[in-house]
């Protein structure tokens, strides 16, 4: 394969993530799934991606690529997407760029707490365009504080020992609060994993072609070494394991028509039965598998009320899923 042929990278060398980091497995996968992945916009909220690929002057990005304020990742989406239409209507694109999609990159801090009404107002407007929210359940770039998907009861350094957490905080489910305006044409949730290690690449370019009629979200579960607490080299075994006991559900929802119609993307072998209108295999990879991976958890471990807790949450959460999604395989 010459030079000329080999796959685009939108990301190149001198980058400053920890090492083992997600961001960039992450994202590199979700701008190869456009058509015309040299022509993604990409719009980047502060946070641990800002710090992995760009410091100022320097810049591992390859594309286009604007740096906004932590909470204006979907306003910042709205000005660049209506930018270019602009120039489009003009006459005054740049040639080559005939095909240009808007992506917004945000972390779970950036896009549930801090720019929730920023990524609720594009929503709202119906605007094209992409938005990845890479998930590694806190504030991880100023030191792991916990935000609004920090799994209850794991350790971050505003919740010690996973204790300080208000009882009734159970993580805000993304998938549900982006599907909350009618003009949603996709959203999914993905993460990295040996089990399904081309998911991230396959439902961007799903949000890509949805995303050309309004906006698409995706949901990418991205593990963090330094704040989850596992070696450095497991992130893809975190990712399987988390897919296998159910607490990352691989599914995604399209617009049909008026509708959002929900789609499960692998069942695991817990729920197979309850699917089938059984019970949940209480013996088959149970949470304390995923608790067990991580030192994050290690206090809630002593807890076996919490633990059952955990796992009643998990088990929920698969109740909806079995309640909304069309039959498994259609
Ligand atoms: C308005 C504002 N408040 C606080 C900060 C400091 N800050 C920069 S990144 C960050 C954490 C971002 O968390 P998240 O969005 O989850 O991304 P991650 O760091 O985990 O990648 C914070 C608090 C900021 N840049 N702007
Ligand atoms: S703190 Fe976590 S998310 Fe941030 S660069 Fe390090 S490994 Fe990546
Ligand atoms: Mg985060």
């Amino acid at each position: 394969m010459s030079n000329q042929e080999e796959k685009f990278c939108p990301l190149g060398n001198g980058q400053a993530a920890c090492a083992g980091c997600t961001i960039n497995q992450t994202i590199e996968p979700t701008v190869l799934g456009a058509a015309n992945p040299k022509q993604v916009i990409v719009v980047g909220a502060s946070g641990c991606s800002i710090v992995a690929q760009y410091i100022y002057p320097l810049t591992a990005w390859k594309i286009n690529f604007t740096h906004v304020i932590f909470e204006t990742t979907g306003g910042a989406m709205t000005g660049m997407e209506a930018a270019y239409t602009a120039l489009k209507n003009k006459g005054r694109l740049p040639k080559g760029t005939n095909d240009v999609q808007v992506l917004g990159i945000a972390g779970d801090g950036a896009t549930a707490d801090i720019g929730l009404g920023s990524l609720l107002g594009w929503l709202e407007r119906g605007d094209p365009g992409v938005y990845l929210c890479y998930d590694n359940n806190g504030y991880q770039n100023t030191g792991t504080q916990s935000s609004g998907t920090s799994p209850k009861g794991s350790h971050t350094t505003t919740t010690p020992k996973g204790f300080l957490t208000s009882p009734n905080a159970q993580g805000k489910d993304l998938i549900r609060l982006a599907l909350c305006q009618p003009a949603t044409t996709y959203a999914a949730m993905t993460t990295l994993s040996t089990l399904w290690p081309h998911d991230i690449e396959h439902k961007a370019k799903e949000a890509f072609e949805a995303g050309r009629e309004g906006p698409a979200f995706l949901q990418c579960i991205s593990p963090c070494p330094r704040g989850w607490g596992y070696p450095a080299d497991k992130a893809r075994e975190i990712g399987d394991i988390g897919i296998e006991t159910g607490v990352i559900p691989l599914h995604h929802v399209r617009k049909i028509g008026e509708e959002h119609v929900w789609y499960l993307d692998y069942l695991p072998e817990r729920y197979v039965e309850y699917w089938k209108g059984g019970e949940i295999r209480q013996d088959v990879h149970p949470i304390e598998e995923w608790l067990k991976s991580q030192l994050r958890f290690k206090d809630l471990l002593t807890d076996p009320a919490k633990v059952a807790a955990y796992q009643r949450r998990v088990d929920h959460k698969w109740k909806e899923l079995r309640r909304d999604c069309e039959p498994y395989g259609s």
